[in-house]
């Protein structure tokens, strides 16, 4: 593409002009050799675009061949665990962040409910399972992972921030593991001692 094309054609001529001038070649030199530049930048960034696009498919193919530890189940790219231990919400994150690289309390999506569902099902005995759902600053609920929050599959009745005990405020979130099918987190209180599901990404 001719540079007189691309740009503002009164600001091209007045660089072709002082080009010529600063280079001592005819203006006619100029604009070849800027058609030639900017052919080549365009090459470039074709190049640049096509590497991007291997690398990204390498990243896959990367995260596809990686595999869970041992005993902890696979989900989409992501690995899930639940130890034969229970926690407060801040004890059970420290404990997932020790027993992986980048381990966290999980985070829920709807594509990984099912699979999720299942693994709770065959592990352990406790009846609420801590994940990584909290109640931020703002009021809201977010994941402990940064996770966009989109649709929360709460048990009927959830969350109603309801803790038995006076003062205490209900602002984590367990998997009620012996409710219904498909609805099941409940707000509970941060600091009672429940079962932990952990999770850890493969493509981190
Ligand atoms: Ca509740």
């Amino acid at each position: 593409m001719s540079p007189l094309k691309s740009v503002p054609g009164l600001v091209v001529l007045l660089c072709v002009a002082w080009l010529s001038v600063a280079s001592g070649h005819e203006p006619r030199e100029v604009i070849d050799k800027l058609t030639i530049i900017t052919a080549q930048v365009a090459t470039l960034a074709h190049r640049f675009d096509t590497v991007a696009d291997d690398v990204t498919v390498l990243q896959q193919l990367l995260t596809a061949t990686r595999q869970c530890p041992g005993g902890w189940h696979r989900v989409e790219n992501s690995c899930f665990f639940v130890p034969n231990l229970t926690g407060s919400f801040n004890t059970a994150q420290s404990m997932c962040a020790r027993l992986a690289p980048g381990g966290h309390l999980a985070t829920i999506q709807p594509s990984s409910q099912l699979a999720i569902e299942h693994i709770l099902e065959i592990s352990g005995n406790t009846s609420y399972i801590r994940i990584g759902l909290f109640r931020d600053d703002d009021g809201g609920w977010s994941w402990i992972d940064g996770s966009s929050v989109g649709r929360i599959p709460w048990g009927a009745g959830e969350p109603n921030n309801s803790p038995r005990k006076e003062g205490e405020t209900e602002d984590c979130v367990v998997w009620a593991r012996l409710w219904a099918r498909g609805a099941r987190l409940i707000d509970a209180p941060c600091n009672h001692t429940d079962g932990i599901l952990c999770q850890m990404d493969l493509g981190a």
